[in-house]
């Protein structure tokens, strides 16, 4: 009987749930402690037979060393995951803090589409200096000695003697690729530009442009149309009309500008279009013998088309925004509201 005792007990010890310090606890009451059942087993010594206490008391030891090991071996389980403090008191119920993506900036936006349209039309993109040489951002334009664009109150000049300049326009940039390449040449040059303005709604100092270049045999006024006619429409999508206004630009000779159907009353008269269903979006023209002259290209086999537009007015145009300076603010508040990455 009291070997079935011993035996029942060993497998309770076995089989004792000890996954916390309470439990733990009452595992030392019921088992090991001094008035646990094995202590209850040991008293009982005396009522055994004297010939089995021996087995009985070896039995007995067996089960209290069973016991003791693995209260011990739970205790420091249970002491090494405590001072884990970090695994064991993290809350992983508490909501996650949202992870906050960016946006692209709305003259990105403008800047990628108006590239991916012309890449389509087998333009390449290129890139030249900001800080540029009399020669690329005047001369080679064919800007006379005494132009007003000249004058330090329409250009940034930069050093000492003033020799050089904050590009006024990305022309720069193509007078560089004529001088460097042969045509055929169709290239679109994307970047900032500098004027000395007082920076208002309108106006700022600086700015982004996007300007083209053709140049082949054969290229006439014609394909100048017909090459913007298909950039507006995809831009600004199928219903958008195109007209041209006679103009001068040092640079190109005959020169017009670029006008586009109002897309907010679409042609019926607005705010926007100052009542006239018209905005004015670049310029353009075809390319000055004078200037082809200049990059060593001959204007007797060779002819070209070049325009130039604004990236801030065709985005204010597209997002409808009032104020130019919102561009350069970082409000993000205005900058949140554009696609985001
Ligand atoms: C070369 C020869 C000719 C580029 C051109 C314009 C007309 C033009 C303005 C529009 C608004 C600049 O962003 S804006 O302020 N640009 O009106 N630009 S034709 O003509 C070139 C370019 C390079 C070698």
């Amino acid at each position: 009987m009291k070997f079935e005792e011993i035996a029942q007990v060993a497998q309770e010890v076995a089989a004792y749930d000890l996954t916390n310090k309470e439990q733990l606890e009452q595992f030392r009451n019921l088992y090991t402690g001094r008035k646990g059942r094995i202590a209850d087993l040991f008293d009982g010594i005396k009522n055994v037979a004297p010939e089995q206490r021996k087995a009985y008391g070896q039995e007995l030891n067996a089960l209290k060393e069973q016991a003791l090991a693995r209260f011990k071996e739970k205790q420091e389980e249970l002491e090494a995951a405590g001072n884990n403090q970090t695994e064991t008191n993290f809350d992983f119920t508490l909501p996650v803090v949202p992870q906050t993506l960016g946006t692209r900036h709305p003259l990105t936006l403008v800047r990628e589409e108006i590239i991916r349209i012309f890449e389509r039309m087998g333009f390449n993109l290129s890139e030249g200096p900001e800080i540029e040489d009399d020669w690329h951002n005047f001369s080679a334009l064919n800007f006379p000695e005494n132009h007003p664009a000249r004058d330090m109150q329409d250009t940034f000049f930069v050093g000492a003697d003033a020799t050089m300049l904050l590009r006024t326009h990305t022309s720069s940039v193509q007078v560089r690729v004529m001088e460097n390449e042969k045509p055929p040449i169709r290239t679109l040059s994307p970047g900032r530009v500098y004027r000395n303005e007082a920076i208002s709604a309108r106006a700022h100092c600086i700015f982004h442009q996007v300007e083209g270049l053709f140049i082949d045999e054969n290229v006439s006024f014609a394909d100048l149309k017909q090459t913007l006619y298909y950039f507006v429409q995809e831009m600004f999508g199928a219903d958008t009309q195109i007209r041209f206004r006679p103009s001068f630009f040092p640079f190109t000779e005959p020169s017009a500008e670029i006008d586009i159907s109002c897309l907010i009353c679409k042609g019926a008269g607005c705010n926007i279009c100052k009542q006239t269903g018209w905005v004015e979006i670049g310029g353009s023209g075809m390319v000055d013998p004078e200037v082809l002259r200049n990059c060593e290209i001959d204007p007797e086999r060779y002819s070209g088309f070049a325009f130039g537009m604004g990236i801030e007015r065709m985005a204010m145009l597209k997002y409808q925004i009032k104020d130019l300076r919102l561009f350069t603010e970082n409000d993000v508040r205005f900058l949140r509201q554009f696609e985001s990455l």
